[in-house]
């Protein structure tokens, strides 16, 4: 392969707590997934992304670390975890760790350390500040709800999360931090890993003086968003970490960044910038939130979804390179989100998957996502395990909202419809554990499950089989440029991609019901052969369609 062997992948996330148990405590571990290595590579994906394995309290799943360089109990040993990279590297799987180094867990030596005194050789190592009138610093909200800071006794001051109380942000304008966060990384690529998918990284250079936001609506804590994301050293900093760790090794690296632009997107991964290979934006997940935020639910607009997708397409050919994804282990199932996850599931999970796996970028499938997995409607608040969730539940409680208002949202965004665990087959639990799960399964999983999709030939996994071989075949999805057909229609998605004198044209319709689409005259459907589509009957290659509920299309011209 090539040196930019990550612009021809296509990388499946493993979340892996609810992926597979191997021992029956209800817990996904790592065993667990060298069980299913042969069902990713029968998928045919090059890289996994792993969520946190590391030791941690689990606050927030994993992504508050006790300690980097230990594998948490309950996942396995660090000879398990060797064992995987071995079984995964045989396969030719790629594996891409996470590193989370915004923050730390509270529970990290650091940190125990950190909050000892003010003159701790760790104090640096956070964020500390003395209140402001008997108050937190500044007016930041924390993405978990409430203020970004809290308040420390011992030395009575407060410090800085961004995330839960337990997940205190590092300070990398100290430059000892920095090394610490450097050889540790090298401590992975020594053991052989092939990157890293950095956890909200964007973050990490705050405005010095940390500003109060503005905060129009008059809350109590207002999103500090402007003063963190993208702030001034961030460019310095990842430049510095690639030529610390990364420029040491063939690797991949994508940085999870909120609020980037695409202007930015070209400064962090554009040729010679040597910061990382791709963002992992989330503009696109964004069109369903008002203007008060992720829980200000609205209606899905295709409009303006594909003004976004499009912006980033037009914007990064041949200058940057993003990720293309609908889902991740913080994101609703893009089935019930975009889809129609009841009398068209499985149609609707392949146009989806069409649409995004056609344009370029590197493709990211979270798991079930190749199985048309759902989000799930549990009754009770109880059976919610997400710390997001949760809080905002209490939060909204306390403002008054009905438990009914709250639960409606919580189905339509909370984190753990992306959670359940892995239905692998109709056995009980979905076959994820024969101990009691720590998060239920969702009930559908009889009926929708890897044992009923690997025997339908038909069934979601294969296409995205198939989507997964055509990367690899036809140049013309990685490298062609992009351009949106019918931008305003309300239900049709439709672009066309060239390359070297070939033609990609995608069709697709995003809808319940038929559409007809033409395709413009200039583009030659001359020697053209539908490369896929996802109805029973094969299309043939038309200018003027008409295309069934959800139906997809792709014609290729040579
Ligand atoms: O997420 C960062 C992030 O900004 C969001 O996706 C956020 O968690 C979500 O939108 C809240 O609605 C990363 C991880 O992916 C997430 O699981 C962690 O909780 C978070 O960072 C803190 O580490
Ligand atoms: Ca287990």
């Amino acid at each position: 392969m090539s040196k930019q062997w990550w612009k021809q992948s296509v990388v499946y996330q493993i979340y892996p707590r609810s992926f597979n148990d191997s021992n029956g405590d209800g817990i996904g571990d790592i065993p667990g997934i060298i069980e299913k290595l042969d069902y990713l590579q029968k998928l045919g994906v090059d890289v996994v992304w792993l969520s946190p394995v590391y030791e941690s309290p689990n606050d927030d799943n994993g992504y508050d670390i006790s300690d980097y360089r230990k594998i948490m109990d309950e996942f396995g040993t660090m000879e398990d975890w060797e064992n995987m990279l071995a079984e995964m590297h045989k396969r030719g799987i790629k594996l891409v760790m996470d590193l989370v180094v915004n923050h730390s867990s509270d529970e990290h030596a650091w940190f125990v350390e950190s909050r000892k005194s003010k003159d701790n050789p760790y104090r640096d190592y956070y964020i500390w500040r003395e209140g402001k009138d008997g108050k937190e610093p500044n007016n930041w909200e924390s993405a978990f709800s409430g203020s970004a800071w809290k308040y420390d006794e011992q030395t009575d001051e407060y410090f800085l999360h961004l995330f839960s109380q337990k997940q205190p942000d590092l300070n990398w304008e100290n430059p000892t931090l920095r090394e610490e966060v450097y050889d540790m990384m090298r401590f992975w690529f020594e053991k052989g890993i092939d990157g890293f998918r950095m956890d909200v990284v964007n973050f990490i250079s705050k405005v010095p003086g940390l500003p109060d936001a503005p905060n129009p609506n008059g809350r109590k804590y207002a999103p500090g968003g402007d003063y963190y994301m993208n702030g001034p050293r961030i460019h310095e900093f990842l430049h510095e970490m690639h030529q610390e760790v990364m420029a040491k090794y063939d690797c991949m690296t994508v940085g999870e960044m909120p609020g980037v632009t695409p202007e930015e997107a070209i400064l962090y991964t554009g040729e010679g910038r040597d910061e990382v290979n791709m963002v992992f934006q989330f503009e696109h997940m964004d069109v369903d939130s008002g203007p008060g935020g992720k829980w200000d639910v609205i209606p899905m607009d295709l409009v303006k979804l594909k003004e976004i997708l499009t912006k980033w397409q037009v914007g990064l050919h041949g200058k940057g390179w993003n990720s293309l994804y609908w889902n991740n282990h913080d994101q609703p199932r893009i089935v019930s989100r975009l889809g129609n996850d009841s009398e068209y599931r499985v149609r609707s999970a392949k146009m989806l998957a069409t649409i995004l796996h056609m344009m370029q970028g590197t493709p990211y499938i979270y798991q079930g996502e190749e199985i048309g997995m759902t989000n799930v409607r549990f009754d009770s608040i109880e059976e919610y395990e997400d710390i997001e969730t949760l809080n905002m539940f209490k939060e909204k409680r306390e403002e008054g909202k009905s438990v009914e208002a709250i639960m409606e949202t919580i189905y339509v965004k909370g984190r753990d419809n992306a959670r359940t665990p892995m239905q692998w087959d109709a056995t009980e639990n979905g076959g994820f554990t024969s101990g009691k799960p720590w998060l239920k399964v969702n009930p559908n999983f009889s009926s929708i499950n890897v044992v009923s999709a690997l025997e339908d030939p038909n069934s979601v996994f294969y296409y995205y089989q198939t989507l997964i071989k055509l990367r690899k075949e036809l140049e013309i999805i990685v490298e062609g440029d992009f351009e949106i057909l019918e931008a305003d229609h309300p239900s049709l998605y439709t672009y066309v991609r060239r390359f070297n004198g070939e033609t990609l044209v995608v069709a697709a319709n995003v809808s319940n019901e038929a559409n007809e689409f033409v395709v413009p005259e200039a583009i030659s459907l001359e020697n053209g052969e539908v490369l896929l589509h996802n109805m029973e009957d094969a299309p043939s290659v038309e200018r003027n369609m008409t295309l069934a509920p959800w139906e997809a299309r792709v014609y290729y011209m040579k």
